[in-house]
């Protein structure tokens, strides 16, 4: 017998499925398409981590069941590869940032290709290739010509060292990432798309997708929807008011005093009745240095300062009570001003309690305690003509009493969309003295980044290309006079946030994708990717889509039906696989040492699918052992047989378990299946080679590679990818036998076999017949019987 040579055959079928495009899809109304999608990777120089097979191997397995399911299958990839790792790098050494993306490129293409994906390679996009990127800077220009890209001033994170703004994710613990030196705030004109325009429909439309729960709720938690109620609160002696955001208008009696962000236009406003200007002033200097997490966070204690000389009215009971500012109100959620209620709100309380200010109880609660707001609901008291209504159910007569509006508030807040950086798409816009922003016309897209010779961002912050003078100075497409361009950069995320159409249509050069390869091939029906990706990309292109959408450029309301997720894969001993731990397994070792397809059901075998796990060298030894053995029956058996009842039972049953596991993604159950059918099968040792070609294909999306050679030496000419994926016949499940243990008072007495399924009545009867039993029952009597179906019965007797 040949030995399981893993990577000549592995070699041979990659080359196989490459030479006949095997998994090439095109459009063909005549069948049902499926779109199956992972994250496309970004191609660090690290190469593939092993958490990208478990997600890739998931939706491969998923992609060629429903392949042999007689679909049309589209399952893309691509490279989404502008991004900080690379310019970081071309930085240090002086590479350009193309040359160290297809260098990373290559080697990913070549590592995906070692492990047998069934991707249509044909359809390979990449963000960074102008002819993909042109499109992304013409979704921004319809953004902008819609208004939902404008310029605003915004406080970014600045390292004073690298001269250079920061993105949220390199700042370590308010350091810089790459120096260490603290990083300050500072203000800068950023582009900004108006993501918020459409909350409620992100919101709202989560209904109708097939997400996980959890990845519903991050989208939920992250947009934020909030009802509650607007009140104006006059201030005393003056036309002006204070207009504040709170969900419990029932609590308004007891408002002892408002508190405004240190952001707010009042204090401007009024800053000639202001007593303590100078004090509020440094206060509100002080609080823009913070960032919100640091601002808003629980049990931070809380700092503010009383505006001196203001008073405003509780529109409820026409107390005047005092006005605060502090930074643990937000400017830009709610109206930027709360009422206080230090009896029923916690942070209320802790502030009332730092600077002596009165609580006031309006709600009951039956349990007194004097060291915390009690936040609950329950029958208001001191609230005039409300008391001893409940306050879940007086909230929106109270807000109609004090003249307020019941409002929906979000907590989403605007996409800042530029990077001061290189290596990102450049905003296609101009800026002329004349006519100010003006758009590059379509057909001049793309607008190409610039050869430069160094990546670094200028002393003045404006990213490199600001100092590319031929790049920057343009004509104006309008008035033809003197304009600069824009030299932002987009962020990561742009390019991500519609790939998924692209693959459509790859290669269409005069739209981002035609409308009809559109209806085609999406909605993506199934899209698996990491829990880190569940918030903010997915809410990005769930934008972009809508956006779209609403342009009637894209036939679904929503971009992808159903969306999954993996658990990640840590090192051995449960840690995060880091470079700088030494702990990162690289998969071209595991592929060279023990073939892809071990790699592939090693992965699927770890455990849950969407749950954390610890990479276990031993255990790959084992499902090694596994293809070996399923190998040497291919080679060995005698085919030319029947095969026994129990065996074809037991087959349908792995049939039926595997097609739902599958769907489920309880990829290790399925692959537990197999080998207990294994273990079966070399008991008997004899299968129809009618039944050994179903075995071979229900693995065959698991082991493809196994799965082709065996098929293959059984004389087939085809692929076997190109099967029909096999129907469970139930009536062979009935027909099959099971060894039942048969127990008196607990003590084995004997085992028999009988038809599976047999229910307890029957079952009684037979084995009361049986003489071995039934000497046991001489002249006692049977108390009670214990059955488990198709596997024990137990008679208790006295
Ligand atoms: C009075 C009140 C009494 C409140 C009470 C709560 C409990 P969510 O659910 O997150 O929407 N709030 C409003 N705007 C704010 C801002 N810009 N910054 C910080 N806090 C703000 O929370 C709404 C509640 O958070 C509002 O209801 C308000 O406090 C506070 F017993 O108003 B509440
Ligand atoms: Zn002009």
């Amino acid at each position: 017998m040949d030995k399981y040579d893993h990577l000549k055959i592995e070699r041979k079928w990659q080359k196989y499925w490459e030479k006949n495009k095997t998994f090439q899809v095109k459009l063909n109304p005549k069948k049902k398409k499926f779109y199956s999608l992972i994250e496309f990777p970004y191609p660090s120089g690290e190469g593939l981590h092993v958490g990208h097979v478990r997600s890739n191997t998931a939706m491969d397995i998923i992609s060629r069941k429903r392949r042999m399911e007689g679909f049309n299958v589209l399952y893309p990839i691509g490279w989404d590869a502008f991004g900080l790792p690379t310019e970081n790098y071309a930085i240090k050494t002086s590479t350009p940032p193309e040359v160290v993306t297809k260098r990373n490129t290559d080697n990913f293409r070549r590592q995906l290709k070692s492990i047998g994906f069934s991707f249509d390679w044909d359809r390979e996009i990449n963000t960074t290739d102008p002819k993909y990127y042109k499109w992304t800077q013409w979704v921004f220009l319809q953004l902008y010509k819609k208004g939902l890209a404008y310029k605003k001033k915004m406080v970014i994170n600045w390292c004073p060292k690298d001269k250079i703004g920061l993105a949220n994710e390199e700042v370590i613990n308010g350091c810089c990432e790459r120096c260490s030196t603290p990083v300050e705030k500072r203000e800068k004109e950023q582009w900004m798309l108006a993501i918020t325009k459409y909350a409620k429909r992100l919101d709202e439309d989560l209904d109708d997708v097939d997400y996980l729960e959890k990845i519903k709720i991050q989208q939920r938690n992250w947009i934020g929807k909030s009802e509650g109620a607007e009140i104006d609160f006059e201030i005393k002696d003056s036309i002006e008011k204070i207009k504040v955001f709170t969900t419990r208008p029932d609590t308004i009696f007891g408002a002892t005093y408002v508190v405004v962000s240190p952001e707010h236009e009042f204090v401007e406003k009024l800053k000639d009745k202001l007593e303590n200007f100078e004090e509020v002033s440094k206060y509100i200097r002080e609080a823009k240095n913070k960032d919100d997490i640091e601002r808003t966070s629980e049990g931070k204690e809380k700092t503010g300062v009383e505006i001196k000389g203001i008073k405003v009215i509780n529109p409820a009971n026409g107390e005047e009570i005092p006005v605060w500012v502090a930074d643990y109100v937000l400017v830009h959620y709610g109206t930027g001003a709360v009422m206080a209620v230090p009896a029923h709100d916690q942070r209320d309380f802790d502030f009332a309690g730092k600077y002596g200010l009165s609580v006031k109880e309006v709600i009951h609660s039956d349990v007194v305690v004097t060291d915390s707001a009690y936040i609950g609901q329950g029958k208001l008291v001191n609230s005039g003509k409300f008391d001893g209504i409940n306050s879940e159910e007086v909230k929106k007569d109270i807000t109609k009493f004090v003249g307020g509006k019941w409002v929906t508030k979000f907590k989403l807040r605007d996409w800042v969309f530029s990077r001061q950086r290189y290596w990102g798409e450049p905003i296609p816009l101009v800026h002329c003295d004349k006519c100010g922003t003006v758009p590059i016309p379509e057909k001049d897209l793309p607008v190409k980044l610039p050869k430069v010779d160094k990546y670094e961002p200028t002393d003045t912050g404006e990213s490199p290309l600001a100092n590319i003078d031929k790049w920057v100075n343009v004509k104006c497409p309008k008035c033809g006079g003197k304009a600069k361009r824009e030299t932002d950069t987009m962020p990561q995320w742009a390019g991500s946030s519609w790939y998924y159409l692209r693959f459509a249509d790859t290669t269409n050069s005069k739209k981002f994708a035609d409308l009809k390869a559109l209806k085609y091939f999406t909605p993506v029906d199934w899209y698996n990717g990491g829990m880190e990706h569940t918030t903010l990309h997915l809410l990005y292109s769930r934008f972009w889509h809508k956006f779209l959408y609403d342009l009637r450029l894209v036939p679904t309301k929503e971009p992808y039906k159903k969306r999954t997720s993996h658990g990640m894969i840590l090192a051995e001993g449960g840690e995060k696989m880091s470079k700088s731990k030494g702990n990162v397994v690289n998969p071209d070792a595991i592929v060279r040492t023990y073939g892809a397809d071990t790699l592939r059901i090693y992965e699927m075998f770890m455990g849950p699918f969407d749950q954390n796990v610890s990479w276990t060298e031993e255990n790959i030894i084992g499902v090694r052992r596994f293809i070996e053995r399923v190998w040497k029956i291919g080679l060995t058996y005698n085919f030319k047989v029947k095969t026994p009842k129990d065996l074809e039972g037991l087959l349908q049953e792995t049939i039926e378990k595997i097609s739902n596991d599958i769907e489920s993604m309880s990829f290790n159950t399925s692959i537990s299946c197999m080998m207990i059918f294994i273990n079966a099968l070399e008991k008997h040792k004899t299968i129809s080679r009618k039944d050994f070609e179903i075995f071979l294909k229900i693995v065959s999306p698991f082991v493809p590679h196994l799965a082709e050679e065996l098929w293959n030496k059984l004389g087939n000419n085809k692929s076997i990818s190109t099967e029909k994926w096999p129907k469970v016949d139930r009536a062979k499940i009935e027909k099959g036998t099971v060894h039942i243990v048969v127990q008196v008072n607990g003590k084995v007495r004997t085992t028999f076999e009988t038809e599976k399924g047999i229910d307890s009545a029957k079952l009684e009867d037979l084995v009361k017949s049986i003489t071995e039993v039934s000497k046991w029952f001489d002249g006692k009597k049977i108390i009670k019987t214990i059955h488990i179906k198709d596997k024990l019965i137990n008679f208790v007797v006295s």
